[in-house]
């Protein structure tokens, strides 16, 4: 049963007094895909130009709120519950709200949607699991390969790709840079 909450402020009144727009910009894709780099470069340039905003990345989250989750599909869905949560009280206090999470299955990003309804922009980092493996920054996809971490995205987890009807723009890294990507995604906070 969901019990539904009501604010004594409104969103408009808190939106007006921060001077943002309470939206929340979900980027989801593969681990490696550029989606964190993304999300960081787009808040460094708000907050180059005095705008508020806030970040929330599976690795900080799941450092902290999330410390007791793993990676099951059940424990998934539990930290991206949170997370979507957390996104809709800031939406609702006028904060753009960044999120950079794996995302892995449609049912995961129904979810979300569900929870956010309108406040919510799904943004697909578009990067080929062959590319994430070649890239592999933080060397997990090796350790994956040894079997050395279990149950890791796009080795012996799945990752169901994203379609157009499920995402509100996608930002493919074979076609633009890094650089590029932060301009296009900023340009539609
Ligand atoms: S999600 O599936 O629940 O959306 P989330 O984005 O929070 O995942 O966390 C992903 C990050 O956790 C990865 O970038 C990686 O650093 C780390 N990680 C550790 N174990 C795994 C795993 N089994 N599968 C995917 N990512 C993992």
């Amino acid at each position: 049963m969901s019990l539904e909450y009501e604010f004594s402020i409104s969103k408009k009144s808190q939106e007006e007094l921060l001077g943002s727009k309470g939206k929340v910009y979900w980027l989801f894709g593969l681990s490696g895909s550029g989606k964190s780099t993304i999300a960081n470069g787009v808040q460094k340039k708000l907050n180059d130009k005095k705008s508020y905003s806030i970040l929330l990345d599976g690795d900080t989250v799941r450092a902290g709120l999330c410390k007791d989750l793993g990676f099951s599909k059940e424990d998934r869905t539990e930290n991206l519950r949170r997370v979507a949560e957390l996104a809709k009280v800031q939406a609702h206090n006028g904060i753009p709200t960044l999120c950079s999470f794996i995302t892995p299955l449609k049912e995961h990003r129904k979810l979300i949607q569900e929870i956010l309804g309108d406040d919510l922009n799904l943004v697909f980092i578009d990067t080929s699991l062959e590319e994430c493996i070649e890239r592999d920054p933080k060397g997990l996809y090796k350790k994956a390969k040894q079997g050395l971490i279990k149950g890791f995205t796009g080795i012996d987890s799945p990752f169901e790709e994203a379609t157009s009807d499920e995402v509100t723009m996608i930002l493919s890294t074979s076609e633009n840079s890094i650089e590029e990507l932060v301009d296009k995604l900023l340009r539609s906070i």
